[in-house]
C-alpha cells in the first residue's frame, strides 16, 4: 500500500492536479464534465465537452485541439490526452466529429442504459489510461 501510495506520488509529480492514472483523477474528469451534477453524463453533456474543445468550431476536434483543451484544464499528462484522443477517435481518421459522440458515450456506458454513471466513467478510464498497449 504504502509502495503503491509513493510510486503514485512520484507519477503524478509532473502530471495535473492528481496522480497520472488515479481514481481521483478520474473522478476529478468526470465531475468537469457532469454539467448539471446529478453523477451521471448524458448524450448532452458528452456533446457539450466536445463544443469546449472544438475551438475553431468547425465540428471537429483535431488532436492538436484536443491536446490544447486538455493542457488548459489540467486533465492530467500530454500522453494520458494521446492515449485518450485515439481511443475517442473511433473511425481513426486524425479527429473527432460530432457524429463519433454516441459512440464514445456508449464505450464508457457499461450497463446500456444510455448515460454513465461515475462508477462507468472511472471504471473506463482507468483501464483505458492503464491498459499496458497504451504506453
Ligand atoms: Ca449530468
Ligand atoms: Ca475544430
Ligand atoms: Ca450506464
Amino acid at each position: 500500500m504504502i509502495a503503491f501510495i509513493l510510486s503514485c506520488i512520484l507519477i503524478g509529480a509532473n502530471a495535473g492536479p492528481f496522480p497520472e492514472g488515479s481514481d481521483a483523477e478520474a473522478r476529478y474528469v468526470f465531475h468537469l464534465a457532469d454539467k448539471d451534477g446529478n453523477y451521471s453524463l448524458s448524450l448532452a453533456e458528452f456533446q457539450r465537452i466536445f463544443f469546449d474543445f472544438d475551438r475553431n468550431h468547425d465540428k471537429s476536434v483535431t488532436s492538436d485541439e484536443f491536446l490544447l483543451g486538455w493542457m488548459e484544464r489540467h486533465l492530467g499528462s500530454s500522453l494520458e490526452a494521446v492515449i485518450l484522443f485515439h481511443h475517442l477517435d473511433v473511425d481513426r481518421n486524425g479527429h473527432i466529429e460530432v457524429t463519433d459522440i454516441p459512440w464514445i458515450l456508449a464505450f464508457f456506458d457499461r450497463n446500456m442504459d444510455g448515460v454513465v454513471g461515475q462508477a462507468e466513467f472511472v471504471i473506463t478510464w482507468l483501464k483505458l489510461i492503464n491498459s499496458p498497449q497504451s504506453r
